[in-house]
């Protein structure tokens, strides 16, 4: 797809709606300034204004009659975030205002920006590649410490430098392979089969190694599902409420006491964890109680973790721990003990103990949690992480035709074949950042995104 830059002057709010001290409204595009001077009454014509600088004055209606008094700010292309002249008004943070203000810009010449209009046209004009672009987005979204900074990251180019270096080397490989071919004449070899396998296989190494952090890029950026299930009574609820601080779930000494599947978040050193406390498991022939387990089992088909509880008297666990088996991976599973307030020396099998009661255990707890996400990846602050289903896809797309080449190279097919698959594998690294996009996918990037960013 052609990059084309937007030719029409667009607008948007680009503060939450509802009352602020402030509200910020956005113009971009080649009519900013001339818009903006339309209906701005100040010291002087914004037209005359360098670049980053703020002007305070008046803005009217059509009709001369005063909406407010703003701050604007100037961005002059190619110096602003879309890379277009591009204007910032500052006013009070009423809703009515920013809304009239809006309408006597439109009136003026400028259209409603689509969600994320800004940010693609920073895109289109290469202020950001495509993958700074989605960081934006993911930055806005953040809840967590760890999911901010791993958009942070992106944003910073850590990934797009990564895979830009690999791109780099799968097109000086194939440019080898080309130019080796021009010379066939006369037997010269540029790059010999084994040092090229070499090479090759030394890439997909690198893109298995983003491949691999897909799944924890994935439970950064979205949370981690924990299931709490167990036997009725062993103390479920009570655990929700101690790592929440608060009595969210009712706690009862009745067995069966919670029906509902009860839902909180709460970020444990950065990383967001979704607590899903479930239904006691156990026969039971209340409707009620029989719909909450049947609940109790799609939360653990859906859980990152789950934390299967006991406590330290129950006998008979075997057979609930073996149905969940059943639901879920094993390695998902970590095997709580609780209430060991009322026995210290509890002979059972598990991989922590604590208690709901007295908080004993349960910073181990926390330490097993994160383990299991974070697992062999080796992540630092500074790794390249991938956390979309789309860069996933083009890295697999990249490392199938990367293994074709080298099952060309291994039946000595000629060289045209070898370079066009390596070829296509440097294309689908370029989609990632957005060498090639079509426009169905931009579309569907920047929809996401909200008006005025
Ligand atoms: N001493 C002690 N009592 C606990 C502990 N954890 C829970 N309890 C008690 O055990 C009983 C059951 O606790 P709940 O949290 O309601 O148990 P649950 O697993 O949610 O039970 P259901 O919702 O019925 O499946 C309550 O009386 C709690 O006060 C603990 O660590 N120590
Ligand atoms: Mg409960």
């Amino acid at each position: 797809m052609q990059k084309k830059l937007g030719e029409d002057t667009i607008v948007a709010i680009a503060t939450p709606s509802g009352v602020g001290a402030i509200s910020i409204i956005r113009i971009s595009g080649p009519l900013s300034l001339e818009i903006a001077d339309s209906i701005f009454i100040g010291k002087k014509k914004l037209k005359e204004a360098s670049s980053h600088t703020i002007h305070y004055g008046k803005i009217e209606d059509s009709a001369n009659n005063q909406i407010d008094d703003v701050l604007i700010s100037v961005f002059r292309a190619p110096n602003s975030y879309t890379g277009e002249d591009s204007i910032e008004i500052s006013t009070h943070g009423n809703p009515l205002i920013s809304k009239k203000i809006i309408e006597v810009i439109v009136k003026n010449g400028a259209r409603i920006a689509e969600p994320g209009e800004f940010t693609k046209r920073a895109y289109l004009n290469n202020r950001l590649d495509l993958l700074q672009a989605e960081a934006v987005l993911d930055i806005i979204n953040s809840r967590t410490e760890a999911s901010l900074l791993g958009a942070r990251n992106q944003l910073d180019g850590l990934l797009s430098g990564k895979v830009k270096e690999l791109r780099q080397m799968l097109l000086d490989a194939a440019s080898f392979i080309e130019l080796e071919l021009d010379f066939t004449e006369e037997e010269i070899e540029l790059i010999n089969n084994s040092e090229l396998k070499n090479r090759i296989s030394g890439i997909i190494q690198e893109i298995d190694n983003l491949l691999n952090t897909y799944n924890f890029g994935k439970l950064l950026k979205d949370g981690v599902n924990v299931a709490l299930v167990g036997k009725p009574n062993v103390g479920k609820s009570s655990l929700l409420n101690y790592i929440l601080k608060e009595s969210r779930a009712i706690v009862s000494s009745i067995p069966g006491t919670t029906r509902d599947v009860i839902i909180e978040d709460v970020s444990i050193d950065g990383i967001l964890f979704r607590l899903y406390d479930t239904a006691g498991i156990r026969k039971s022939e209340n409707e009620i109680e029989k719909e909450g387990i049947l609940r109790s089992q799609n939360v653990v088909k859906n859980a990152d973790i789950v934390l299967f509880i006991d406590d330290v008297f129950l006998n008979g666990t075997n057979e609930i721990l073996q149905e969940i088996a059943t639901l879920t991976r094993y390695d998902r599973i970590i095997k709580v003990v609780n209430k060991i307030d009322l026995k210290r020396n509890c002979s059972k099998n598990a991989d922590v103990f604590i208690s709901a009661k007295t908080g004993d255990g349960i910073e181990i707890l926390f330490t097993k949690m994160k383990e299991k996400i974070l697992g062999n990846s080796i992540y630092t602050e500074k790794s390249a992480i991938i956390s979309s289903m789309r860069h996933y896809n083009c890295l697999i797309k990249s490392k199938e035709n990367l293994e074709n080449s080298l099952i060309s190279i291994e039946k000595h097919y000629s060289g045209e074949f070898i370079a066009v698959d390596i070829r296509n594998a440097a294309i689908s690294l370029g989609e990632i950042i957005g060498d090639v996009t079509s426009d169905d996918v931009l579309n569907n990037i920047f929809s996401k995104f909200c008006i005025g960013k």
